[in-house]
């Protein structure tokens, strides 16, 4: 069972080739910082995209050995990303990395139809948090692409967090669809979509997982919860992935989960023809650096297009 982020460090094996990550808009300290530290422990080999004058200057700063590294000088973030997405779309990087570019003008650059990194598939955000309280890493999904995904959406979005927990090796994840009672509310869209994909796993439309719903939080992630309100479930107190209603919902319980938890979370976007470290521009090094290593993990097992 996974308990802790450093645990993926595990999944890499001893003869791994790092894998090469391109890392767009490069002016930036946390993400320079966790690549190079990356590097070092020999988990990717870096590529850098952006103002070389700024990535310079700011390495010199934080005392990081750049110089090995290949590095490709653009005008602005949003050419970085775009020469970054070229590069993973050619087939000559493994992963593409977020630096500093905001999320919108990198997932635009990724939904390209010409150099982006479609794959026919809906492309979603997955979060892995390590938090104190819960007794394993859980998944979040989707708490930063997708914005307000209709039940066709919410299924993708769902197999796309299976396939990545099926590759951590867990191989029957425990899903919870959230809302905000555990009974089906007609009212309450949530609630019909979360007992319309409970219904689809236990009829095999749904594959390799556990889903219930709907659960609310308390009850999805806590056994004296769900005892307390008598629901017979085998996913509740026990869930390895969190499926959200919709963007906003996610996006608080991240933050929440980051700023007053202090849970330490890895995220990348997944669906995509590799992956992608995608996180936000106020995330600690240590996020970024597990991003990465979840990254080099799901790249080892990616089959591309
Ligand atoms: N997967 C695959 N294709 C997609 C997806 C997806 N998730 N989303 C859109 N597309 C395709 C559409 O089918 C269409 O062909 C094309 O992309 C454009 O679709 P639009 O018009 O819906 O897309 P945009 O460019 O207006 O918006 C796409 C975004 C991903 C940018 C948008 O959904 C968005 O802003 N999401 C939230 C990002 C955000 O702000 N996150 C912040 C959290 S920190």
């Amino acid at each position: 069972m996974l308990t802790k982020l450093s645990q993926l460090r595990e999944l890499i094996d001893h003869d791994h080739k790092p894998k090469k990550l391109v890392l767009a808009a490069s002016e930036d300290a946390h993400s320079l910082n966790a690549v190079v530290n990356a590097a070092e422990q020999k988990i990717i080999r870096p590529v850098l995209v952006g103002d070389k004058e700024k990535t310079y200057g700011m390495a010199e700063i934080l005392n990081l050995d750049i110089s090995k590294f290949e590095f490709i000088e653009s005008k602005s973030p949003v050419e970085s990303v775009t020469i970054a997405v070229k590069m993973v779309h050619d087939g000559n990087v493994d992963v593409l990395m977020k630096g500093k570019v905001g999320t919108s003008d990198m997932l635009r650059s990724i939904l390209n139809k010409e150099y982006g990194l479609r794959t026919g598939k809906l492309l979603s955000h997955f979060a892995y948090f390590e938090v104190e309280t819960y007794h394993k890493l859980i998944a979040v999904t989707d708490v930063a692409m997708n914005i307000a995904p209709n039940l066709e959406e919410k299924i993708a979005i769902l197999n796309n967090a299976v396939q990545v927990l099926n590759n951590l090796g867990i191989e029957k994840p425990k899903v919870a669809v959230l809302g905000a009672v555990e009974k089906v509310n007609t009212d309450m869209n949530a609630t019909l979509d979360a007992a319309l994909l409970s219904k689809m796993n236990q009829r095999d439309q749904i594959l390799n997982c556990i889903v219930d719903g709907p659960l609310a939080f308390d009850n999805a992630v806590s056994f004296e919860s769900a005892k307390h309100k008598e629901i017979k479930s085998d996913v509740a107190g026990d869930t390895d992935l969190l499926l959200m209603p919709d963007i906003e919902v996610g996006n608080v319980l991240y933050k929440s989960l980051v700023f007053f938890a202090k849970a330490r979370v890895a995220s990348m976007i997944v669906g995509a023809s590799a992956p992608i470290v995608l996180t936000s521009r106020s995330d600690s090094e240590q996020a970024k650096f597990d991003s990465i290593l979840l990254a080099a993990v799901v790249a080892k097992n990616h089959k591309k297009r």
